[in-house]
């Protein structure tokens, strides 16, 4: 068992007091560090009235003094639990002081104030504030903070808090301060501190009102040459931000710090943005443009929230995808607008489709909204955020961007200041567009992904085509029965030349509404049979089952207006022959590859040279990992073996094209991180890795080429994998060892030297993955590192981390057992690939489920890794 009870929405209860403002003082020590609050306290009149004042508090924050009014407290007068300081008897209004101590170094769970490399800072979201001192740590506890920070001015020359600097001076014993006041309310898991020894890139932006706002990327001295592409794209989503929703900055700085000790990607405490290194720095030499992408997307995501979580922040944490879904929904249309929107919308949904879909389909499936928890922090999830940002872009679907437009203005107006729900959001979706919105909100209470099962019928002779939709949802562990939901499903429809159908409006794309479990859409004057483009744009979030021919797929895939459905056809087709090769394979059959399948990719090739960036989404068969989520059962070798054959005839049937457009799409002059240029770079890599596959000195001399030479680091880490990952044993080892040399002392760029290593799909994966434990590039307390080994080995090597006899799975288990004393949500993240057991014949299940119960019976869980143990083995 647990010690940590499950939470429930519908308990949820407004806070007893509230806390105008809040005094910090931060006396920084790496293992005694003092910290005196001094709160301004007042009874909620919202609240049923009490004398007991219940304040959060972790176990490892020792309470020093304790003073109500001015006086001390008698032990008598308050309580001191593992989880809880209770004052069992209070006033009205009154002013408490605390004074608590805490050790930084031994904060390894990275939760509440740590040292990274050893600089100071903080990780509040979501219950960290508890481990800095006694406060009502709830985010509908919204507070003015004033930020006092004392540490050695040597050591520690940068001192940062929320909000603006007012005050600073020097002490005696070469001490330094500095007073940072934040006028917003705010909650504080919002709230963050970082003292080091820091340089910073500074910039200006003038908003558009004409206030000048000042711009600071801190990072240590190495890294300076790091910062240009996250200060640019700092400055677009300012700039997007104004333009796209009227939001504009509201403090005189903002401020981003990078740190090397990070569980998640970045954090958007208010004006004090703290970022993983891997999020923020970027740099043609050690960045691929994957790199650069992520960068530019997670610096906007944390920028947005500045309106879309913190101004407007979450009531209770079951609303986490109030600020999430709604953030991850603007970075998108943010990255879609800088870049090619298509691409943007393929990666999207690749992640949604894969991953996301898997979530709802596994024992931690849960609502967008969920209605319980054990541990919060498993809840930063694919559904509340990706699904979440789904719900919203329904939203903006169905009313039309004006509409959305002003329902947002709505929101942003009438709770600014305020911590409300995802009601309230979709109330002021309502309230401006005069629909009712009821039915659309099951999409926040019912988890699951639906299925959509469509049919259809033409009659010549009336010129009526009708299509027939039946919607149903897969049971989860929260509902067995779900109600129909209300969705947007685009459609275009085909004549036999390609053209689409002019059909409402004018439009050759129709939005129909969907709200009964089955429903028949008319559509007359069609002059012709056609063909249905469905769910364009991938408009909701669904299982899509038309009975498509094989024949139909090529047409999409060649003539669709759609560029995400003719991606999709592509894919789709791919799927449909992987399936029957899987078939094949498992009954011993030889497997080839059909002349169709190759005339068609011969054609794409063809006319990649037009688009190449969608080129290299066409000539990609879907992965690993999407196969495995459409199988009815994995089968993990068998899936690995049959991709990896259709790459190899593919690479073998069309060599001299991939050849010819490889040597075409050479750069012509020095590297960019235009859109022009990474779509070239990923085409041309994509070339080059079907070549690999056929193992031809030739091209091995290729790769080693493109390796010497690249004067980025996506030409050159692409002409690694390619090598790393072939059958050339001793070339692999070479320029691992070079690469490794040439890069040791770039920590990011040795991540990516350990992943290469860890999804190596040859045999012997786990026994290469155990020494590079050994490494010393390898650290076992940085969660990048873990990430990149560790996790990249489970998640993305899946015939080694499925090796029969269970060495993987036990593998796992035993990092997490050791890893949960450590850093729980590191550890409960890890987990993921073990609670998926269900999906694997009954041999894996066995053998998946043991190593669960393992983990289970060490007793002792932190409530991170109980929760998801406990809920994958019950299910
Ligand atoms: N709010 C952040 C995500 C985040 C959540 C929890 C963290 O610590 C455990 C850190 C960051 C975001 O959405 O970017
Ligand atoms: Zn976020």
């Amino acid at each position: 068992m647990s010690a940590k009870p499950t939470i429930y929405l519908k308990d949820y209860t407004p806070p007893s007091f509230l806390i105008d403002t809040i005094s910090l003082r931060f006396e920084l020590d790496e293992t005694a560090t003092r910290v005196k609050s001094q709160l301004q306290v007042r009874r909620n009149p919202q609240a049923a009235v009490t004398r007991q004042l219940q304040l959060h508090g972790h176990e490892s924050v020792e309470l020093c003094e304790i003073k109500l009014n001015g006086a001390h407290l008698a032990a008598d007068a308050y309580q001191r639990e593992a989880e809880f300081l209770t004052l069992l008897d209070v006033p009205e209004s009154f002013e408490l002081e605390i004074e608590t101590c805490i050790n930084p170094e031994a904060n390894t769970a990275l939760e509440g104030l740590y040292l990274s490399d050893g600089m100071y800072c903080t990780q509040c979201e979501a219950e960290g504030f508890r481990r800095i001192t006694f406060y009502p740590d709830r985010p509908d506890v919204m507070s003015v903070f004033t930020t006092t920070l004392v540490a050695d001015a040597s050591r520690f020359p940068v001192l940062l808090g929320n909000g603006n600097p007012v005050q600073r001076g020097e002490l005696d014993d070469g001490r330094h301060w500095v007073t940072w006041v934040d006028p917003f309310p705010k909650p504080a898991y919002l709230f963050a501190l970082v003292a080091g020894d820091l340089q910073c890139l500074e910039d200006q932006f003038t908003t558009c009102s004409g206030r000048q706002v000042t711009l600071q990327i801190y990072a240590e001295a190495k890294d300076l040459e790091k910062l240009d592409h996250a200060m640019t794209a700092l400055k677009n989503a300012m700039r997007w931000d104004e333009e796209v929703y009227g939001r504009e900055y509201d403090l005189d700085i903002y401020m981003i710090v990078a740190v090397d000790f990070f569980n998640m990607g970045a954090m958007e405490n208010k004006g004090l943005n703290i970022f993983n290194t891997a999020c923020v720095l970027a740099h043609p030499r050690t960045t691929t443009d994957a790199g650069f992408q992520r960068v530019e997307s997670v610096v906007a995501h944390e920028y947005f929230h500045n309106w879309s979580g913190n101004r407007v922040t979450c009531r209770d944490w079951f609303q986490l995808s109030l600020k999430e879904g709604f953030t991850v929904f603007r970075d998108q249309c943010f990255s879609a607008d800088m870049h090619s929107a298509v691409v943007q919308r393929v990666d999207e949904v690749g992640i949604l489709r894969t991953a996301q879909f898997a979530e709802d389909a596994g024992p931690m499936a849960h609502p967008v909204r969920p209605a319980s928890f054990i541990e919060i922090s498993n809840f930063y999830t694919l559904t509340v955020y990706e699904k979440g940002a789904a719900v919203v872009r329904m939203l903006h679907t169905l009313l039309g961007a004006d509409v959305f437009r002003k329902g947002a203005d709505l929101y942003f107006e009438r709770h600014d200041g305020q911590a409300v729900t995802t009601d309230d959001f979709v109330q002021a979706m309502a309230d401006v567009s005069g629909r009712d919105l009821t039915q659309f909100k099951r999409w926040y209470s019912q988890a699951g992904t639906p299925r959509l099962k469509v049919s259809d019928h033409y009659d010549a002779a009336s010129q009526r085509y009708q299509l027939n939709v039946q919607q149903s949802c897969p049971a989860t562990p929260e509902a067995q029965q779900k109600l129909p939901f209300h969705l947007p499903l685009s459609v275009g429809l085909l004549r036999a030349d390609g053209s689409s159908f002019v059909l409402k409006d004018g439009k050759t794309t129709q939005l129909l509404e969907l709200t009964e479990a089955e429903q028949t859409f008319v559509f007359d004057g069609i002059d012709e049979a056609p063909l249905p483009s469905l769910l364009r744009d991938f408009s909701a979030p669904v299982k899509l089952v038309y009975g498509y021919t094989d024949e139909q797929l090529a047409f999409l895939l060649s003539h669709d207006e759609d560029g995400f459905n003719r991606w999709d056809a592509g894919q789709q087709l791919s799927l449909r022959l992987v399936n029957r090769l899987i078939a094949d394979y498992q009954q011993g059959k030889p497997l080839s590859l059909p002349d169709t399948f190759v005339a068609t990719w011969q054609s794409v090739l063809q006319q990649a040279p037009q688009d190449p960036a969608m080129a290299a989404l066409l000539l990609t068969l879907p992965s690993e990992a999407y196969i495995s989520e459409t199988a009815e059962q994995i089968d993990p070798l068998a899936i690995h073996h049959v991709r990896h054959f259709m790459r190899c005839a593919l690479a073998e049937q069309l060599e001299s094209s991939w050849l010819e457009l490889y040597r075409q799409h050479d750069s012509q002059s020095g590297y960019t991180a235009s859109a022009a240029d990474m779509a070239r770079r990923s085409l041309r890599n994509l070339c080059l890795s079907y070549l690999m596959v056929l193992e031809s000195p030739a091209h091995l001399a290729l790769a080693q080429q493109q390796f010497e030479t690249a004067d980025n680091m996506t030409d050159q880490f692409a002409a690694l994998i390619s090598v790393a990952h072939s059958g050339f044993r001793d070339s692999a080892d070479e320029l691992l060892a070079e690469f490794l040399s040439q890069w040791q002392h770039e920590s990011l760029v040795m991540n990516q030297w350990l992943m290469v290593q860890a999804t190596d799909p040859r045999e012997g994966g786990l026994a290469r993955v155990q020494q590079l434990l050994e490494h010393p590039v390898y650290d076992a307390r940085n969660p990048n590192k873990i990430r990149s080994l560790i996790g990249a080995f489970c998640q993305q090597n899946a015939v080694n981390f499925h090796a029969q006899d269970g060495s993987g799975y036990r593998f796992l288990a035993d990092h997490i057992l050791q890893l949960d004393a450590q850093n729980p949500q590191i550890a409960a993240r890890l987990l993921t690939p073990l609670t998926r057991w269900r999906r694997y014949a009954a041999d894996r299940q066995a053998l998946m489920q043991a190593q669960l119960q393992r983990i289970m019976d060490k007793g002792q869980l932190s409530g991170d890794v109980y929760e998801v143990v406990s809920k994958s083995l019950c299910q």
